[in-house]
């Protein structure tokens, strides 16, 4: 074989490979049908990736399409096969309203949209899903059985949390879903979506087994919004932690209002810290100035003020001259020594001593003050 002939056949075998197992542009006049079936067409899959770029979801069998419009048979088992590794992240849901149950139904066991007696049975049309091969939901429950056990448990809740877990861990495992679509009246458009991000949903045309599409797209929510690929999703992330698909904008809202308790609390400390430094700062400027000087003591001159020593005895000594016995000036001679004995004790008696300096202790005023 020449070098120009080898040439020739890796083109062949590359061309080979990329070969798009299904037909159709993807988009609403012209929806993808994969061609990837079992020979009877009893069983087709859907090979799933997520754009790295645009973080849209692909399918393998529609080509380099983001988000298209597929086909799916009613009666046909679907196999959707979520084991490429950009899939980490975005485990595929179902629904009749675009981006699942934020805005309405997904397709569970017990729910119906046209009333059919299913819901009492749980066998309404919804996925199953697979890790590895093995059914992810309680044993006995299969939709496609007309009296099938195992309650509504298909297998989402153990499912979806695995898509959260580190990559190297996810991509231990294989993850597939299968959905059969087995209510032979509802004709509206239904949807793929992902389960932990908005904005990745897509419509799913259901056609009967002769593969004519019978379904129509609906209104309100089960219409993709003019501007939805282009719009920020409302609950990214929202969703990532349960299988049951329900609204968690309530778990947004007291994330937000402990984030804003949070902050006021710190805020809080923060400003008392700078208060009770600048409490102590002027205490610390208040020991360090030197106490001012004690007033003196005055008994001296308080003793001379009570106790005139000369003026009070010559006030007192002049009338005695004149007429006073010589018993009566003995009497207040006494008296005199008397107060001079009172005089004396006072001016012996210990000063007060100036008042105390309260000893600073800083830790006794944290816990009042804040
Ligand atoms: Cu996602």
């Amino acid at each position: 074989m020449t070098a120009a002939n080898i040439i020739l056949a890796l083109a062949a075998a590359r061309a080979a490979a990329a070969t798009v197992q299904g037909t159709g542009s993807g988009t609403d006049v012209d929806p993808c049908v994969t061609t990837n079936c079992n020979g009877p067409g009893t069983e087709c899959t859907y090979t799933a990736t997520v754009d790295p770029f645009d973080g849209y979801f692909k399918f393998a069998e529609c080509g380099d399409v983001a988000h298209p419009v597929i086909v799916m048979k009613r009666g046909v088992t679907y196999t959707f096969d979520q084991s490429d590794d950009s899939n980490w992240y975005h485990p595929l849901g179902f629904a009749y309203v675009v981006d699942g149950a934020k805005k309405g139904d997904e397709l569970e066991p017990g729910i119906t949209q046209t009333g059919d007696a299913c819901a009492g049975m749980n066998t309404c049309q919804a996925p199953m899903y697979y890790k590895n091969g093995v059914f992810a939901g309680a044993a006995g429950y299969d939709n496609t059985l007309q009296w099938p056990t195992g309650g509504t448990d298909f297998g989402l809740d153990a499912y979806e949390p695995d898509f959260s877990i580190r990559k190297e861990d996810w991509l231990a495992t294989k993850y597939t879903v299968k959905l059969t679509l087995t209510d032979t009246t509802y004709a509206t458009d239904i949807f793929y979506f992902c389960h932990i991000h908005g904005g990745m949903s897509g419509y799913i045309k259901i056609a009967d087994a002769s593969g004519t599409v019978v379904s129509t797209t609906g209104t309100g929510d089960a219409l993709i919004p003019a501007g939805y690929y282009g719009t920020p999703s409302t609950y990214e992330g929202e969703d990532a932690g349960g299988g049951d698909g329900g609204d968690d904008s309530d778990d947004n809202s007291l994330a937000v209002i402990l984030g804003v308790v949070g902050a006021v609390l710190v805020g809080g400390l923060v400003i008392c810290a700078l208060v009770i430094r600048a409490r102590q700062a002027a205490k610390s400027r208040e020991l360090t100035e030197p106490a001012p000087p004690l007033a003196p003591i005055k008994a001296p001159e308080t003793m001379s003020e009570e106790v005139p020593p000369s003026t009070a005895f010559a006030a007192e000594e002049a009338p005695a001259a004149e007429g006073r016995t010589a018993e009566t000036m003995a009497e207040e001679e006494a008296t005199q020594q008397s107060w001079r004995g009172e005089a004396t004790e006072t001016m012996a008696a210990e000063p007060p001593p100036p008042p105390a300096v309260e000893a600073y202790a800083p830790e006794a005023e944290l816990e009042p003050e804040c």
